[in-house]
């Protein structure tokens, strides 16, 4: 009767740690994305800006190029955010005015998890007008791409871009994306204003990265084949007891 209990217990043991250990493993997939369709999942938009179909623009400084009249989108939704989609952006001076998502749970990433977006952007370089691009890691809004400077040059694309970041050191469960639009007066300068400009054009945004999935641990599977070992060791003990009574 002790040895049938004792190989019901080693056997009940390896079924429980059959059943409950586990390990991870990292799972590469899309976090988040955005093809600006429609606004369901709850951008925040500052002044000037927008979501709605492309439209292209006129008026700009002969530098620039006009807004874009598609998106980048192959499904062909048109939809792109942007400050004043089909128009020049004010160059009445203001502080930042943002694009700020939802919260992105990025919680449970581990490894390399990148940024991408698609920018189709004209605009005039600091101080005059800043166009900045900052990621929220829980505690604080950290600037991933500064406004152009003035060795850098106004910005003028007459494509949709691509524009890729390493975010992996600033994932949180509330992390959170963010385009801004600032323009200044500089105080004694004879331009005090910038270029006029189409400024942010904004599509398909993804964010990649690698899940830890828990999965039955393969060890399990020895220690089964130990049991059986085990079990087999107390039944011919129990036989050799038998016979030699
Ligand atoms: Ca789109
Ligand atoms: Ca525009």
């Amino acid at each position: 009767m002790l040895r049938n209990a004792s190989r019901f217990f080693v056997f009940f043991f390896v079924l429980l740690v059959g059943t409950f250990a586990q390990q991870s493993v990292s799972w590469s997939t899309t976090l988040f994305s955005e093809d600006f369709s429609d606004n369901s999942v709850g951008w925040t938009l500052g002044n000037e800006w927008q979501i709605g179909s492309a439209t292209a623009s006129s008026g700009q400084y002969i530098d620039f190029f006009p807004d874009p009249g598609f998106d980048h989108t192959l499904t062909g939704d048109n939809g792109v955010a942007g400050i004043v989609i089909g128009g020049n952006a004010s160059t009445t001076p203001h502080e930042f005015e943002y694009l700020v998502s939802p919260v992105i749970d990025l919680g449970g990433t581990t490894g390399l998890t990148v940024l991408e977006y698609y920018r189709w952007l004209n605009t005039d370089f600091s101080p005059f007008m800043n166009a900045t691009v900052d990621v929220f890691n829980g505690t604080d809004w950290i600037n991933l791409v500064p406004a152009p400077n003035g060795s850098d040059g106004i910005i003028a694309d007459s494509s949709w871009t691509v524009q890729a970041f390493d975010i992996s050191s600033y994932v949180s469960s509330t992390f959170r994306l963010r385009y801004g639009l600032s323009v200044e007066i500089i105080p004694g300068q004879t331009q005090t204003l910038p270029l006029v400009g189409g400024s942010w054009n904004i599509d398909d945004i993804r964010i990649d990265g690698e899940l830890a999935v828990p999965v039955p641990l393969p060890a399990a599977l020895p220690l089964f084949a130990a049991s059986l070992g085990i079990m087999g060791f107390i039944d011919w003990r129990r036989k050799r007891a038998i016979t030699a009574a």
